[in-house]
């Protein structure tokens, strides 16, 4: 049975005593959850605390980014070992903001994904087209393509670790969202391509999250869809009602 997962990313929003009235609320709400695996992920200036305030309860904490390399001169950088030390032992990778606005490619992602792996962390990672893709029909072969080029070279031990958010780019932040069918349609064909290029039996375990405007009144029927595992959620991941509310959706 493939795990479901509720991630908020927090993006760059919440300073500190804005994150642990959030941490605080979301502990009493989600901190026992059994349904889902509760996920967030504050900025990194608050990772360390998040991991000492959900202690007890059963949310556990992502970075939003990682550096590729093991330590060095970087500055401006985190490590994978940086996290893990604290506590954090999953990392979203590839996410649509980062390759925009941070020049993050799919070979970039790859080094990423491996350094992450090598360190035994968990990767959410990332993909999805944009508008143009869509509308000259060629989203799948995107897709397709972005899947390969950075994450078709894995060793089959490593999928356990990978869990993969869809997030249509016209879809982010826009309050445009994919309908719950071309979610599952693309779903559906992520994890057939998965099974193609690796094993049925590591498609049927691989979760896959749908990302892009999830809130509390579409999250239902998007997540009611056989092949989304649940979701990625941006801005209604910042209050803890509706936070719960689409947790409470799954
Ligand atoms: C997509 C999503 C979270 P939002 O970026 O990754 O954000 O739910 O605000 O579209």
């Amino acid at each position: 049975m493939r795990k479901k997962i509720v991630a908020g990313n927090w993006k760059m929003n919440k300073n500190l005593s804005e994150t642990e009235v959030l941490l605080s609320e979301l502990k009493t709400k989600l901190g026992a959850s059994k349904e889902a695996n509760i996920i967030v992920a504050p900025t990194f200036t608050n990772l360390y605390k998040a991991t000492q305030d959900l202690k007890g309860s059963s949310i556990t904490v992502a970075a939003q980014n990682m550096h590729q390399a093991d330590n060095g001169a970087f500055t401006g950088e985190i490590s994978a070992d940086m996290l893990k030390n604290i506590g954090v032992e999953t990392v979203i990778l590839g996410h649509s903001e980062r390759r925009a606005y941070f020049g993050e490619t799919d070979a970039l992602l790859a080094d990423k994904v491996n350094t992450a792996l090598k360190h035994g962390m968990k990767v959410i990672f990332c993909f999805g087209e944009e508008l143009q893709d869509r509308k000259s029909n060629s989203h799948f072969s995107v897709v397709e393509n972005q899947l390969k080029n950075v994450l078709f070279h894995i060793k089959e031990e490593h999928w356990k670790n990978i869990v993969l958010a869809y997030e249509p780019v016209w879809a982010i932040g826009t309050g445009e969202t994919a309908s719950p069918d071309q979610a599952q349609e693309m779903h559906a064909f992520i994890r057939n391509t998965i099974a193609n290029a690796f094993t049925p039996s590591i498609a049927d375990e691989v979760s896959i999250l749908y990302g892009g405007s999830v809130k509390p009144n579409n999250a239902e029927e998007i997540f009611a869809k056989p092949d989304v595992d649940g979701g990625l959620i941006g801005g209604a991941a910042l209050d803890a009602s509706s936070f719960e509310a689409i947790a409470n959706a799954i």
